[in-house]
């Protein structure tokens, strides 16, 4: 019932708008509570975590008021004529658990399509990243919102998580986070009261570069494909296969590049490259390197943390490594660039070389050719290509993995789908 009443007045009040507004008022203040939460460098949650936040408000308040049914005619040969309309309808109250690498973004992709489409929420933040959400519902406050609709509950995973998923008044639970949380929440949700899921797992993208690329766009967006967001970036491409003949020019210009890159205070605007988010997650980067060293990769630059306080780690790249590895088949969600060579002309094999994962999220291709850059993409097994290009997400892009990076999409129309139910009514007239 909650969320009937929402719908009307979220449809037509223009609530949702005023958030964007007054999110977009607080900008700064968002950037600087991001920045000092997740060490994420100032400029990059400015327009990042908190810019693409206000836009994906933006873009589903648009959306409020253009959620439809269809109309099918249905039985046509039997004598009395028949109808069928279908409704979209809310589903009432939604949870949703989110990750500590984008705080605000992973909120906004989530929330903004549950409440266009008329539910009420709940939000887990990460444990370790809570402050842009209870800002975010402070704010919503401001904008009208009426009390219960949006619900900001911080606390661990496995209490508050865990009570989500069994709860059984809860009817969605949309989830971002890593993939074997992401199979116990599906358990929960299936034993409790069998909640509809949406899940956005982790990746380990695979980035293939043919020696037709444009070079210098090559390794400026190969390096933001890994260092983007200190590496805690879910669609970083976990592995580069790079064509033999221009692997070590591409190499030594990525090694050129992350000389020049500026460690330190995220809230210094100068900074390129901050901190990791806390201390465990380092610690377990340090240990993702040991074990490329152990394997028999080649640590070509980087790997230990830098010499000054706080948990920062050298941004990082691993030379031939083999298939086999550890570091060539599990994400490590930091800024460790794993490149791996394949033999020029050899399409079909690194494609198999790519695909050979668990993961499916993203994937990239960088050629002048467009043919070879289209074949390459029908066959990548991931929920998002890019080519010549890399991190490009848009609030109307449809985004989710595929395999054992999950199910379900953010963004675009397709989200919103995730937070409706379809009812068809018959009628014989
Ligand atoms: P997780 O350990 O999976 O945690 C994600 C969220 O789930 C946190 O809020 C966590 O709570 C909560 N959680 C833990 N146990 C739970 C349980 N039993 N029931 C319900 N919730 C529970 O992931 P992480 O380490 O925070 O994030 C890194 C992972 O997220 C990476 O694998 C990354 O690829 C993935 N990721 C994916 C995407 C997309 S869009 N596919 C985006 C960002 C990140 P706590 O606060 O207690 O930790």
């Amino acid at each position: 019932m909650v969320s009937e009443v929402m719908f009307c007045s979220l449809t037509y009040c223009g609530r949702p708008v005023r958030l964007a507004d007054l999110m977009e008022e607080h900008q700064e203040e968002l950037a600087t509570i991001e920045s000092i939460d997740s060490g994420a460098v100032y400029t990059l949650a400015l327009k990042t975590h908190v810019g693409m936040s206000i836009q994906t408000f933006r873009y589903f308040a648009g959306w409020c008021d253009k959620i439809q049914g269809k109309t099918i005619p249905i039985n046509q040969a039997r004598p009395n004529r028949n109808l069928t309309f279908t409704k979209r309808e809310p589903l009432g109250v939604c949870a949703i658990v989110i990750p500590w690498n984008y705080p605000l973004m992973m909120l906004a992709w989530k929330s903004a399509a549950c409440l266009a489409t008329g539910n009420t929420l709940v939000l887990k933040p990460a444990q370790v990243t809570p402050l842009t959400a209870l800002k975010f519902a402070e704010l919503s406050v401001k904008a009208g919102i009426p009390k219960g609709v949006i619900n900001i509950l911080p606390g661990s995973g496995g209490m508050v998580g865990q009570r989500l998923s069994d709860h059984p008044d809860i009817r969605k639970l949309g989830f971002t986070g890593s993939t074997p949380i992401g199979k116990q929440i599906m358990k929960s949700c299936a034993l409790s009261n069998l909640k509809k899921v949406s899940l956005e797992l982790g990746g380990k993208s695979p980035l293939i570069i043919f020696s037709d690329c444009d070079m210098d766009k090559a390794v400026r967006m190969g390096m933001g494909s890994v260092f983007f967001n200190k590496g805690e970036n879910c669609i970083a491409a976990g592995r580069l296969f790079v064509e033999e003949s221009i692997h070590d020019e591409f190499i030594s210009r990525v090694v050129k590049e992350i000389k020049k890159m500026k460690i330190g205070d995220p809230l210094d605007r100068s900074t390129d490259h901050g901190p990791q988010n806390h201390r465990a997650h380092l610690e377990k980067l340090l240990e993702y390197c040991e074990m490329g060293v152990k394997e028999g990769a080649i640590l070509l630059y980087g790997g230990k943390q830098v010499d000054r306080p706080g948990f920062f780690m050298e941004p990082t790249v691993f030379t031939d490594v083999e298939d086999h590895m550890f570091i060539a088949k599990e994400e490590s969600f930091g800024p460790i660039m794993v490149v791996s060579k394949f033999k020029d002309g050899d399409v079909d094999g690194v494609l198999q070389r790519a695909n050979d994962s668990e993961y499916g999220l993203a994937s990239g291709v960088f050629t002048r050719d467009i043919n070879k850059a289209m074949y390459v993409s029908e066959r990548l097994e991931a929920g998002t290509v890019f080519i010549n290009t890399y991190n490009k997400t848009d609030v109307a892009s449809p985004f989710g993995g595929f395999k054992q990076s999950g199910f379900g999409k953010d963004l675009g129309e397709d989200a919103l789908l995730e937070y409706l139910r379809t009812k068809s009514v018959t009628v014989e007239y």
